[in-house]
């Protein structure tokens, strides 16, 4: 799916878009899931806003951003399940992390139109700390995203400045690191964006009068392991392809009650 060449770039650069990695009968299926899913949580009264503090905009322009994001989307529905595993996600993930990958965990970003929430730039280390540094997001586009419907922003190299000081460990501030300023990932429906987790990245409010639905997967080596135990979520260390090295760590660090 991709060539040694996007190797070089995804490791100098810190991310790398990928055309293409799923069909158009597969971005329906996640498609008909996200509304489904918006659906349900609204009928279950769960359906929060889940828009982003920062310090880009003042507190009472902040309120009116909307953000529908749900976390393990594969335990919802299967066609998340399915995108996890993907032939030709696990592809990519073996040329950029490794033979053996793990899930992280998953999310859902529904930015509706017109004040659909921005993401102010940051990095995500500081929520889930690893030793090695190898994990990354590959975010789904379920639809087109350019500038004006809040599309993701990345600053390339940015992730060889290693771990970064966050303001309350969610974002970097705005004035030094302004959103318009990253690199524009500009995407298709159907196209995956991979960075590392050290890659500043955010993205603007979307303006536009059109929907900008993602689904997020976190994915690291299962030789990378954590520095810290507060972010476990439901399926971390689902393997999604090769295998686990480490038989005694192969079970989830949690207790179920
Ligand atoms: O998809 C986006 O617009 C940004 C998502 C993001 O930065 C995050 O979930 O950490």
């Amino acid at each position: 799916m991709i060539t040694p060449q996007d190797v070089d770039f995804y490791n100098e650069n810190g991310y790398l878009l990928v055309k293409g990695v799923f069909n158009k009968q597969e971005i329906e299926e996640m498609r008909a899931a996200v509304d489904k899913i918006v659906d349900r949580a609204a009928r279950s009264n769960m359906d929060q806003n889940h828009q982003w503090q920062g310090d880009f905009l003042p507190p009472e322009e902040l309120k009116k951003l909307v953000l529908k994001g749900f976390h393990d989307v594969q335990y919802h529905d299967a066609a998340f399940m399915r995108a996890m595993v993907h032939p030709n996600m696990t592809a990519v993930l073996s040329q950029l992390i490794g033979p053996n990958v793990q899930l992280h965990h998953s999310k859902m970003l529904v930015k509706p139109p017109e004040n659909g929430a921005a993401f102010p730039m940051h990095q995500d280390q500081p929520y889930f700390p690893h030793e090695n540094h190898t994990m990354l997001a590959a975010s789904v586009h379920m639809d087109d995203a350019d500038i004006e419907n809040g599309c993701l922003h990345v600053i390339p190299g940015s992730h060889k400045q290693g771990p970064l000081q966050h303001v309350g460990r969610h974002y970097l501030n705005a004035k030094e690191y302004p959103v318009s300023e990253g690199t524009p990932c500009i995407a298709e429906a159907g196209d995956v964006l991979f960075f590392n987790y050290l890659t500043i990245h955010g993205s603007p409010a979307n303006k536009s009068e059109r929907t900008r639905r993602n689904v997020l997967y976190q994915y690291r080596s299962a030789t990378d392991f954590p520095t810290n135990r507060e972010h476990i979520n439901w399926g971390s260390g689902i393997m999604v392809c090769g295998e686990n090295p480490n038989f005694s760590k192969a079970r989830p660090e949690f207790n179920l009650v």
